[in-house]
């Protein structure tokens, strides 16, 4: 199949997911309100709890564009530009330098599935930041994947401690299908906030839509708000 019209065919699957969800919301008005619950715990502290519309996985489903990029170690480069002090590239030896963080994290993805107790290690986006100095006037990250994926995340989540660009996974090198050798994760976001095959993370003066954003998925992707589509 041709790659276009492969993508098509994730699009238009997405796009009725969303159809269907929207329209079973618009049955249920109090789970649609978009406001915090009041429930859901984002940390958990240990309780086997998922956000509402969310299903417990024990597998990892592999979900992306279907696009998937080939990159080896010597090609890998990081690029971190836009609304910053430094901009800055980094080789993979570069990366590796950088302090290495590990966290303990759950994983939603909006199409209803949640992986729990996910082990990554990696870097912080707050020090890759931390290395490039955004100016004051930045607001939002743009994440550019290898496969030409985008997604926007505003300053304030991407700068959280458990935002990670990680490199692996449960004790093993994050696998390529999983967005190996580098992938952002989101914890506290919806799991399409972190961009596979992670290539680039652009400091914004503004908002700008992704990928996902521009056919309707929400700018902020709260899982404990229910804040999937906007
Ligand atoms: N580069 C890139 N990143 C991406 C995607 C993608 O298509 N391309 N899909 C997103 C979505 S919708 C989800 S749920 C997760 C899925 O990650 P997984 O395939 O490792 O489960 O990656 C996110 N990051
Ligand atoms: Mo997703």
């Amino acid at each position: 199949m041709e790659g276009s019209e492969k993508l098509n065919r994730v699009v238009d699957a997405r796009m009725k997911l969303k159809a269907r969800f929207e329209d079973k919301m618009s049955l249920t008005p109090s789970v649609s309100d978009n406001k915090p619950m009041g429930k859901g715990n984002p940390n958990r502290h240990g309780m086997p709890q998922v956000p509402v519309g969310q299903t417990i996985t024990k597998k990892w489903p592999v979900l992306d564009l279907g696009i998937l990029p080939e990159i080896s170690l010597e090609e890998w480069r990081l690029v971190i530009d836009g609304e910053v002090e430094h901009p800055v590239e980094l080789t993979w030896q570069d990366f590796l330098a950088l302090p290495q963080t590990e966290d303990t994290s759950d994983f939603h993805c909006v199409t209803t599935w949640s992986k729990l107790d996910m082990n990554w290690k990696g870097v912080r986006l707050l020090d890759l930041a931390a290395l490039a100095q955004p100016k004051d006037t930045a607001t939002h990250i743009m994440c550019y994947g290898y496969d030409d994926y985008t997604t926007n995340v505003s300053l304030e989540e991407a700068l959280k401690p458990d935002v990670l660009l990680v490199h692996a996974v449960d004790g093993q090198p994050l696998p390529q299908d999983h967005g190996g050798p580098v992938r952002m994760i989101t914890p506290q976001l919806y799991a399409w906030k972190g961009s596979k095959w992670i290539r680039r993370i652009e400091f914004l003066s503004k908002n700008k839509l992704g990928f996902w954003e521009e056919r309707g998925y929400s700018n902020t992707a709260y899982p404990w708000r229910n804040d999937r589509y906007s």
